[in-house]
């Protein structure tokens, strides 16, 4: 396989000594065979439970099966490389008994260009007949489907929660429950969950890490990502979108709690913050970003200095 001089090589290995050379290709395919097996089977035993991003929920575990998978592909590939590199460090090293002057040549060889093409082309059809029904198995995989979804979960009961991304931080509004708003992100077990995901200003990124969950947070857009919970626990809710001055404070934690723990907060959420939800725009998948604030509030007199239309809950001046 290997060529070492050029041009004038002979179309078969020789040696300084004139003996015949043992079937390199061979016995590097047989030990690359060998390691990549016992490689492949000892990363998916003992290390594929344990990849990102875990399995908290259908999108997570899903998540982590894919990237096994890939990652069974992938070793037998950097594997393949190292074994070829070692072994011709070691045996076609200068100084060796009977040096090697030559190889046979690879340029023109038939099985050689075959196996290549074969190899590549079955390799990356594969994995692309492999992605694409990862993703709509899953209905989505975790990410953001935009407003109407094309992969949708088999689950008749799923429950929408709705994501809001502003400058700086995350609320959630609860439709089912009266349409409150909380920075706390409740979820119950066992559940299919649609989180319509949107934004009041600039682009986010809303990303349930363990959750599996990632979609962008656009204005005006209602972007739903799917998932069903498997495990009760906490968490993490980064935004993943560069998105101004405080955007790494756009950090907490969500909960994943039982049926019942869900009820009975959602159900107490909702009435402690009847008040305030009165207050809000009425639940919509999207918001106009309004100078009044979407939460009614945000100028002192309540009074939206730009739009006589758009009060979003404002209530009167105080004079
Ligand atoms: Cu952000």
């Amino acid at each position: 396989m290997a060529e070492t001089n050029g041009s004038s090589s002979p179309p078969t290995g020789t040696t300084g000594s004139g003996t015949p050379e043992p079937p390199h290709a061979k016995r590097m395919i047989t030990f690359w065979l060998i390691i990549s097996l016992v490689v492949d089977v000892l990363y998916y035993t003992l290390a594929g439970p344990h990849m990102p991003p875990g399995d908290m929920t259908s999108a997570a575990s899903g998540a982590q099966f894919d990237l096994n998978i890939l990652m069974i592909c992938a070793l037998p590939v950097i594997l393949g490389v190292w074994t070829y590199l070692g072994y011709a460090l070691y045996n076609f090293r200068e100084g060796r008994p009977g040096t090697l002057l030559t190889g046979p040549m690879a340029h023109g060889n038939f099985r050689l260009q075959v196996g290549w093409m074969v190899g590549t082309t079955v390799l990356v059809l594969g994995l692309f007949v492999f992605g694409t029904a990862e993703l709509i198995i899953p209905a989505g995989a975790g990410g953001g489907e935009g407003p109407d979804p094309i992969w949708t979960p088999t689950s008749h009961t799923v429950l929408p929660i709705q994501v809001i991304g502003q400058q700086w931080k995350w609320t959630y509004r609860y439709p089912t429950y009266g349409g409150f708003e909380t920075t706390s992100l409740v979820i119950p077990d066992n559940t299919t969950i649609a989180f319509h995901v949107t934004s009041l200003d600039v682009i986010h990124d809303f990303w349930a890490y363990q959750l599996g969950i990632k979609a962008d947070a656009n204005p005006q857009q209602d972007n739903v990502a799917f998932t069903t919970t498997h495990q009760l626990g906490q968490f993490t809710v980064r935004c993943d979108e560069l998105c101004g001055l405080w955007h790494g404070a756009m950090y907490g934690f969500g909960h994943v709690v039982t049926k019942a723990a869900f009820a009975a907060w959602a159900t107490r959420t909702e009435a402690q913050l009847a008040a305030n939800t009165k207050l809000l725009p009425p639940f919509q998948w999207t918001y106009v970003p309004d100078a009044n604030g979407a939460d009614g509030g945000y100028y002192p007199d309540n009074v939206d200095p730009y739009s006589k239309v758009e009060i979003y809950g404002a209530q009167k001046a105080k004079v």
